[in-house]
């Protein structure tokens, strides 16, 4: 069985929201950022790993990458180099030009050391608003970054769309936000969250 590890309310959620989509068994292992856990996974401490027998991967798109290229048959990897290829560049784009600014104002506002922070609102702002009309271009009629099916890609792309909301980013394409509407309402993320919640009850 799987092992997913990682803080509840963090990037875990990618994780479990792709386990989910794929029908695949698994376990949390509950684990904070730089805990003496998340060490033995990550030489950085930083959350979520996964754990497939002797196969750890860190790094979420690499760690969903990973289980949509293992379950092809499942459709949520690529088929050829073309199409392997575009599933890796939305998954750079989405982790380096979408998710950045997102993380970098966090950061700043709630998690580095005082003496380290700068104000970074502006540049954060108007980083995410051109990565928004890059997506926007970028997806054109697309249902989904590939096309008509849902993929990998579509879990990183799609919780970068809910971090963005939570944390007030507006978002200033109609194609953008029907595409977020449309993937953050896949049943497999609402089970994700279900169990996340569950497991932190327990
Ligand atoms: N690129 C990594 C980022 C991992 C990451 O920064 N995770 C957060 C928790 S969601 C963390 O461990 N932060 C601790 C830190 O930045 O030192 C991924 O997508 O998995």
């Amino acid at each position: 069985m799987y092992k997913a590890i990682g803080a509840p309310g963090s990037r875990l959620v990618r994780v479990t929201w792709m386990l989910e989509e794929l029908g695949e068994a698994y376990e949390f292992a509950p684990a904070k950022q730089h805990s003496e856990l998340m060490y033995r996974y990550n030489p950085s401490g930083k959350a979520p790993a996964l754990e497939d027998g002797d196969v750890i991967i860190v790094d979420s798109a690499a760690i969903v990458f990973y289980l949509a290229n293992k379950h092809a048959d499942k459709g949520m990897g690529g088929d050829n180099p073309a199409e392997l290829g575009e599933i890796a560049s939305w998954l750079f784009f989405a982790q380096v030009e979408l998710e950045a600014p997102l993380w970098n104002k966090l950061k700043h506002r709630m998690m580095l050391p005082d003496d380290q922070r700068a104000e970074v609102g502006p540049w954060t702002k108007a980083e995410f608003d051109r990565e928004v009309e890059t997506f926007d271009k970028r997806l054109g009629d697309r249902q989904f970054a590939m096309g008509d099916r849902f993929t990998c890609a579509d879990v990183i792309l799609g919780h970068c769309g809910q971090w963005a909301r939570g944390a007030k980013f507006e978002i200033a394409s109609d194609r953008v936000n029907a595409y977020f509407d449309r993937v953050l309402a896949r049943p497999a993320l609402a089970r994700a969250k279900q169990k996340e919640k569950e497991s932190t009850e327990a």
